[in-house]
């Protein structure tokens, strides 16, 4: 099993768009393992976007992710980087195609709505960047999670 880390960006908090998205996560079988929301402090966001920091976007996109909540949750599942990759879409939710988050939901390339970890290495470094603290990330099991994957070939 794999964890990633997922970001609802002040746009899909202002949206009323948490419910509706948390939905599509779930229904897909993403198991949610740790969640809250807030306004979270400049210098946090500044760390998760350290590899922009040289792009003329950085401070904008800082800004943008300080300005108000994001509700910060951490999915796991068989392979659930990739997986919720391809349920987020394309970066510019206009190009985004119809049936992802940002394909159905929104018209911006900044105001995106969703950020997602895009590989093992970042999801490592997100995950304990936004849940440090101890006991913030639970580990548990569905009672469904037979019949989300097949247990002779997956589990
Ligand atoms: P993504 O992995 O799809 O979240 O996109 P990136 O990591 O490439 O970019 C992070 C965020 O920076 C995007 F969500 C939107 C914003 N961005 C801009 O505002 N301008 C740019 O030119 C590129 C990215």
């Amino acid at each position: 099993m794999e964890r990633t880390l997922v970001l609802l960006k002040p746009d899909a908090v202002q949206r009323g768009l948490v419910g509706t998205i948390i939905a599509r996560f779930e229904s897909k079988g993403l198991k949610i393992v740790g969640l809250k929301a807030r306004t979270f402090e400049r210098s946090l966001l500044e760390k998760h976007y350290e590899v922009h920091k040289e792009r003329p976007f950085y401070g904008n996109l800082v800004d943008f992710m300080s300005s108000g909540p994001v509700c910060a949750m951490a999915l796991e599942g068989k392979d659930a980087i990739a997986v919720v990759r391809t349920l987020v879409g394309k970066t510019n939710a206009r190009e985004a195609a119809p049936g992802t988050i940002r394909g159905d939901y929104g018209m911006s390339f900044s105001n995106n709505l969703v950020h997602a970890s895009d590989a093992e290495d970042t999801a490592k470094f997100e995950l304990g960047l936004w849940f440090s603290d101890a006991g913030e990330l639970s580990d548990w099991t569905p009672a469904d999670l037979e019949w989300r994957y097949s247990v002779k070939e997956e589990l």
